[in-house]
């Protein structure tokens, strides 16, 4: 397979910069020609960001899955498009090529059917990382259901709020899934947040652990007794659901400054055609590489660049169903050994973590197969960034540390891979088609070089989120409201005298923690639920592993009992109502929060306390109560 967009050198980036903000239709109707459509678009682009309404390839009709697998199958339907490691390092790995693939998105595709579901039905997949994540992701895909897939860490709570807010009948999941040594109870705990979902028709289920899980007369069945069925129909055939270019393709839940996560939808067309042409450019794919990124498809990274976009490209794309540090901390280079891996894409939260285990599990294997290392979810700090290039590329391999967002589908700021330069901790410079702008405070744009603001885009790009599900408004003030025509992507950034961007963290109330978006005011409802607890404020402050840890101030009514107990009871009550990722690293028990007189809690002060700066909290004078801060400052955790 041959890619007509990719970019080899400078000159080039540079060409295709130019042409795609001068003639943004010509520029993405091109790239759009090289992928198989069964009706092509009528006009590229229609948009505003005042509504916002966002149009790519208006009245193409296609599917993905068509461009994932059908038009591969003539070339290369013995390539192998998936390569599965367990969990188990000993434990056989399953390789399946595009061929296979095919025939099992086809077969599950009758299974959604049989089953009832039809296209635009919501979807929610709740599974370990295993290729059924895959075939029932694309299954969806060929039937034109939305899937909204759940990282398997979510709570049950989080599940039904989910299923809820997408009116989701349908759920694939497995009985349990294997995570280093853990096991952990998949549909027992959707078996949990069914009692809220009267609503939900069917569950199938995947047996991978056959651990004991409960199966419902009429509402549960079994993937494999499912598959069996649609084997003896006869017709294996599935002919791929003719889709809208603007039809929705998934909703992915993240989460925001406010306390409800957003169902962010991505539509048909213009999200394959970024999130190939990204894929392909950013870590300069070339055909027979293998492709391996760590994420969970219950991310977005997972879903851009694990499943969509790899496949598109006709790539072969690493599956791993583990952890990095089990069962020792050389998991990732075994698997790049063993591979022969030649693009490794990873978070920060990932290297600083093994970085601490020292070079003995790097040294012991051949990693000589890299090519391209990948850096995603959050900033990269300098010593991991070096770490990375020295010890992992032996000073060989580019780093492209790309910066998007589960908004964006796709990679917005990156180097590409050995054709644009590289800058430790920057993101450097945007794709074709991506038009970054700083502003202020007040909107007004920050111009130049050596400034910092907040990040906007001020025009779209194929992948751009369409509305949040349910709840259209709710797209707009979140995103398009905060300054008038501009995307607001709520990161800071500073652009240094080459014009390289640096994204330098959040700066609304989302903190990222492990690379993973948390809510402040989502920790806080759940920590409000506990009982016992009057008040609560959450702040992120540095934590050497997970970029940020979660500070939790809280005022507790009775002092019942033990402190520390009372800590990990609240802590337990977060892991109920969010999931364990969002559990407090330190909680500090407080007699009042520093409120302005208008009521408000002024985080700057609880977040400068949380980071260990005391002396200089700047202005306090606005306070209700001054005294409250002298007391968090004394006070111990
Ligand atoms: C893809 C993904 C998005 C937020 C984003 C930003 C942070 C992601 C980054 C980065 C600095 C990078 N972020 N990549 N910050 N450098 N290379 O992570 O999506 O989970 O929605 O998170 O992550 O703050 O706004 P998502």
């Amino acid at each position: 397979m041959s890619y007509p967009f990719q970019i080899k050198t400078k000159e080039q980036y540079d060409r295709a910069y130019k042409k795609s903000v001068e003639d943004p239709e010509g520029f993405w109707g091109e790239v759009a020609g090289s992928f198989y459509w069964r009706k092509r678009w009528d006009k590229v682009l229609d948009w505003n960001f005042k509504d916002p309404d966002i149009k790519w390839f208006r009245g193409g009709k296609m599917n993905i899955t068509e461009n994932c697998l059908d038009r591969h199958l003539g070339t290369m339907g013995n390539k192998p498009a998936i390569i599965w490691e367990s969990n188990d390092p000993e434990e056989h790995h399953r390789i399946l090529t595009y061929r296979d693939l095919h025939h099992k998105v086809v077969q599950f595709a009758n299974v959604l059917k049989n089953n009832g579901v039809k296209k635009g039905d919501r979807v929610c997949i709740y599974m370990g990382m295993v290729p059924e994540l895959a075939v029932s992701v694309l299954a969806c895909a060929r039937i034109g259901a939305v899937h909204s897939v759940i990282f398997g860490g979510f709570s049950a709570q989080s599940i039904a709020d989910r299923l809820q807010d997408a009116q989701a009948e349908f759920i694939i999941t497995c009985d349990g899934a294997y995570r280093g040594n853990k096991e952990i109870p998949l549909k027992s705990v959707i078996d949990d947040a069914l009692v809220q979902c009267r609503f939900v028709k069917k569950v199938i289920v995947v047996t991978l652990t056959r651990m004991p899980v409960s199966m419902i007369k009429g509402r549960d069945v079994w993937w494999e007794d499912e598959i069996k069925k649609v084997e003896t129909m006869g017709n294996p055939d599935c002919p791929a659901e003719e889709m809208d270019a603007e039809d929705p393709l998934f909703i992915l839940y993240t989460s925001g400054s406010t306390g409800k996560p957003k169902g962010v939808v991505h539509t048909c067309a213009g999200y394959m055609v970024y999130t190939t042409y990204s894929f392909v450019n950013v870590f300069q794919y070339t055909p027979g590489d293998i492709h391996f990124c760590t994420a969970d498809i219950g991310w977005i990274t997972g879903h851009s660049y694990i499943a969509y976009g790899p496949l598109c490209a006709g790539a072969t794309t690493v599956l791993f169903e583990g952890v990095p540090t089990w069962p020792d901390a050389g998991r990732f280079w075994d698997i790049v050994d063993k591979y022969k891996v030649n693009v490794l894409y990873t978070a920060p939260t990932a290297i600083r973590s093994l970085m601490s285990y020292g070079l003995g599990p790097v040294q012991s294997h051949d990693l000589s197969s890299l090519k391209v290392l990948g850096s995603v979810g959050e900033p990269i700090n300098e010593e991991a960034w070096h770490w990375l290039n020295e010890n992992i590329g032996k000073g060989n391999c580019p780093v492209v540390d790309t910066w998007w967002q589960t908004e964006t589908g796709g990679i917005m700021i990156s180097n590409l891979a050995g054709v644009t330069p590289s800058k430790p901790s920057f993101a450097t410079l945007p794709l074709p088609g991506i038009q970054p702008i700083l502003v202020d405070e007040t909107g007004k744009e920050i111009e130049g070089n050596n400034v910092s603001g907040n990040l906007c885009i001020k025009f779209p790009w194929p992948s751009i989120i369409r509305t949040t599900y349910g709840d259209h408004e709710r797209c707009r003030t979140n995103y398009f409201a905060a300054y008038p025509n501009l995307y607001f992507t709520g990161d800071g950034c500073m652009r240094d005298e080459n014009g390289f961007y640096r994204i330098t963290g959040r700066v609304d109330d989302v903190l990222n923690v492990s690379g993973h978006r948390i809510g402040t005011a989502e920790v806080e409802n759940a920590i409000n639920m506990h009982a016992g607890v009057i008040e609560s404020a959450v702040v992120g402050y540095p934590h050497d592993i997970k970029g940020q840890g979660i500070y939790a101030y809280v005022i507790y009514g009775s002092t019942h009992g033990d402190e520390n107990l009372t800590r990990q009871d609240i802590a337990q009550t977060v892991a109920r109502i969010i999931g364990a990722i969002a559990k407090p690293d330190k909680i500090q028990f407080v007699t009042g929060l520093p409120k302005t007189r208008s009521g408000k809690i002024m985080r700057r002060i609880l977040r400068k306390i949380a980071e260990g700066e005391t002396e200089n909290l700047g202005d306090t004078s606005t306070l209700l109560d001054p005294g409250v801060v002298e007391e968090i400052k004394n006070g111990k955790i």
